[in-house]
């Protein structure tokens, strides 16, 4: 089975680290150097050191048994990208948005959009070395999630991190009624 899926969330929260960490073909990517054009929209609190952002989509491909294989896109986290977000998000079966503790409100455009396209997704907490140490229950909590959407931690750095958020996305997807993984 082929699946699509989509990794969303706000700028630098660690969309194309993730696709990066997991893919095992080459990742295919979209990045343009930041200029002062984008200075006032893309908000880079506590992520000064970003200097691209992801103006098109990111792929990358991983296997994940003989029986599944997810195709990842990438998606842009900025409002002004709408349009190419619901491009990229057509054929979809649902969405990892990953999530930086440091600011949470970022990612609930995201939510909203993939809310409003009926695609139910998954939530991915990306730890930084600064992140609050918030416990999860209190991160679903001011996220404000269903009971029902997977919340996990993760390092996009890392690949076995990425996997498991990307299994309890498919879990959540494919097979609902199984209980949802633990954090990562
Ligand atoms: N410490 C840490 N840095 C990360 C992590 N994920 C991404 N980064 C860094 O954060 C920056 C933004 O990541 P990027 O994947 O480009 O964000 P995107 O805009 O969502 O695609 C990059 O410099 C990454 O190396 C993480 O889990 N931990
Ligand atoms: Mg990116």
């Amino acid at each position: 089975m082929l699946v699509k899926l989509l990794v969303a969330g706000p700028l630098a929260v660690g969309k194309t680290t993730l696709i990066d960490a997991v893919s095992e073909t080459k990742p295919w990517h979209t990045e343009e150097t930041m200029t002062r054009a984008g200075a006032d929209t893309d908000i880079l609190a506590g992520v000064q050191d970003k200097t691209t952002t992801t103006v098109a989509i990111d792929f990358g491909r991983r296997t994940m048994d003989e029986d599944l294989v997810l195709y990842l896109f990438g998606t842009p986290g900025q409002k002004r990208f709408r349009l190419l977000w619901e491009d990229v998000s057509r054929g979809a079966l649902g969405a990892l948005v990953l999530v930086d503790s440091r600011r949470l409100g970022d990612s609930f455009e995201v939510m909203n959009m993939l809310e409003e396209q009926g695609l139910s997704y998954a939530v991915a907490v990306n730890t930084f070395p600064d992140s609050p140490d918030v416990p999860i229950d209190t991160l679903r909590v001011a996220l404000d999630l269903a009971p029902t959407t997977p919340l996990v931690t993760c390092d996009a750095r890392d690949t076995v991190s990425s996997l498991h958020a990307l299994i309890a996305l498919v879990k959540h997807l494919l097979l609902p009624s199984i209980p949802e993984v633990s954090p990562c």
